[in-house]
């Protein structure tokens, strides 16, 4: 096989004093944090789309980096690819990728051309699988680029790309079971609506939850045992978009009785573009029993897109792996890098530069995440702040014994509520500080 980054050795671990660009800080793979291996933590996942093919192309101008892999031809760019992908895996110690289907192998023709293609391709990546035990975290099928997904997918007016859409789905899943997936993702990418003066908004919605039925039926019956799961977006393509946010995906889950099956990928800048915080997301969903994976990147606090940075924002991190480790850690899911390096960073080795800047933002944030729990303090302010419902009448509130006349009885007999406390923010937010430079 040929080398594509021959320029780049092996990443290794070297310690936060090291200069050299091209090695970790901070992600030291077989580390034991919280229990567990770095590496088994943070499962790592290459994303195909951004890393594989993004070119840089934006609205104003075309691609600036070559992800053409040396091919004469698509078939030969998808083998390519697959090389290209496993080729970076290894030298940066990434044990999972997760994929669209048109990533792995780009529409043709027909949809019968474009699947027996697909196979080709998948069978490459089989073979690299095999040579290397690199795992598939999660598959999906790209239902937003093809026209005919012009106005949604499974929220399409039209019953026959629904049928496209459904067929599609059920492809992308046979292909992933093969790979040994654990995740089927649905990113509802034009599923929405620009105006209801043309929408049928209940049976759109109607619509959605019968094709995630179809495919959970269908993914059980070829054996898929891993987790479904939504990824909220609130705009972009789409202005409205029906996953807006983990509270809306969970609401419509249960709703329909998806969420057994169901659970929720979270973006770090989806969450940003609905006006949330990253963490607020992943609380929501945890909170939910419905935490499943994490598509990583950051947004820009400037820019109201969707522009998929490698993650470098420390805060983030660390409250992010607060919450994973909170959860109990990934199961099926895991953190795959949806992000791509900026149109101006078009070299080739930029990827690497970027994916061990990801990695070792996220190594960092584990590590304190780890120290803001065993620290304690802010676990311990958080439980003295909610102490009154552990006793007396809150207690009674929560149990059910108090009805709506007990808690009048015992406002009128208080007179006044007698002792309130500050909620210490900046106190707060200063040992957060402490603990994360004085790692
Ligand atoms: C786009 C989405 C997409 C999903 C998978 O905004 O983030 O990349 O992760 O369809
Ligand atoms: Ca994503
Ligand atoms: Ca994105």
């Amino acid at each position: 096989m040929s080398e594509f980054f021959s320029s780049i050795p092996k990443i290794n671990y070297e310690g936060k004093s090291s200069k050299n660009p091209l090695s970790f800080k901070f992600y030291n793979p077989e580390e034991v944090i919280a229990g567990k291996t770095m590496k088994e933590q943070l499962k790592f996942a290459l994303s195909w789309w951004h890393t594989m093919c993004g070119e840089g192309a934006d609205m104003f101008g075309r691609g600036t980096t070559d992800k053409n892999w040396n091919a004469s031809n698509n078939e030969e760019r998808s083998a390519n690819k697959v090389c290209a992908a496993f080729e970076i895996m290894d030298k940066l110690g990434i044990d999972y990728f997760c994929f669209h289907d048109r990533d792995v192998s780009p529409d043709y023709a027909t949809l019968a051309e474009s699947n027996e293609k697909l196979d080709k391709a998948v069978d490459v990546i089989v073979d690299m699988q095999k040579k290397t035990g690199k795992k598939c975290l999660w598959g999906t099928a790209n239902n937003f680029s093809h026209p005919r997904y012009m106005s949604g997918a499974g929220t399409s007016p039209n019953a026959d790309v629904f049928a496209f859409a459904a067929a599609q789905i059920k492809k992308a899943l046979e292909v992933t079971v093969k790979l040994g997936g654990n995740g089927y993702v649905f990113w509802g990418g034009r599923e929405g609506y620009e105006t209801l003066l043309n929408t049928n908004m209940g049976l759109e919605l109607d619509n959605m939850a019968r094709l995630m039925r179809l495919a959970v039926n269908y993914g059980r019956s070829i054996g898929f045992k891993g987790d479904f799961y939504v990824e909220p977006k609130p705009k972009e393509p789409t202005k409205h978009q029906y996953d807006v946010d983990s509270a809306t995906v969970i609401g419509f889950l249960r709703k329909y009785g998806l969420d057994k099956d169901f659970k929720l990928n979270i973006e770090a800048n989806h969450a940003t573009l609905a006006m949330h915080t990253f963490q607020h997301e992943l609380r929501v969903a945890r909170d939910a029993g419905m935490f499943g994976s994490i598509d990583a990147n950051q947004g820009d606090m400037l820019l109201g897109w969707d522009t998929d940075q490698f993650p470098t924002n420390i805060y983030d991190t660390t409250l992010c792996m607060y919450e994973v480790l909170k959860a109990g850690g990934f199961t099926n899911g895991g953190l795959n890098f949806d992000s791509k390096a900026r149109r101006g960073s078009f070299e080739l080795a930029d990827i690497f530069y970027s994916y061990i800047a990801g990695m070792d933002a996220f190594a960092l944030g584990l590590r304190i995440a780890d120290k803001l729990i065993t620290d304690g303090r802010i676990d311990d302010f958080v439980t003295q702040r909610y102490a009154s419902w552990q006793s007396g009448i809150g207690a009674d509130v929560i149990s059910g014994k108090a009805d709506l006349a007990a808690l009048e009885k015992y406002a009128l007999d208080k007179g006044e509520v007698s002792t309130l406390t500050s909620s210490r923010q900046e106190m707060l937010e200063d040992i957060m500080n402490n603990i994360m430079f004085t790692l």
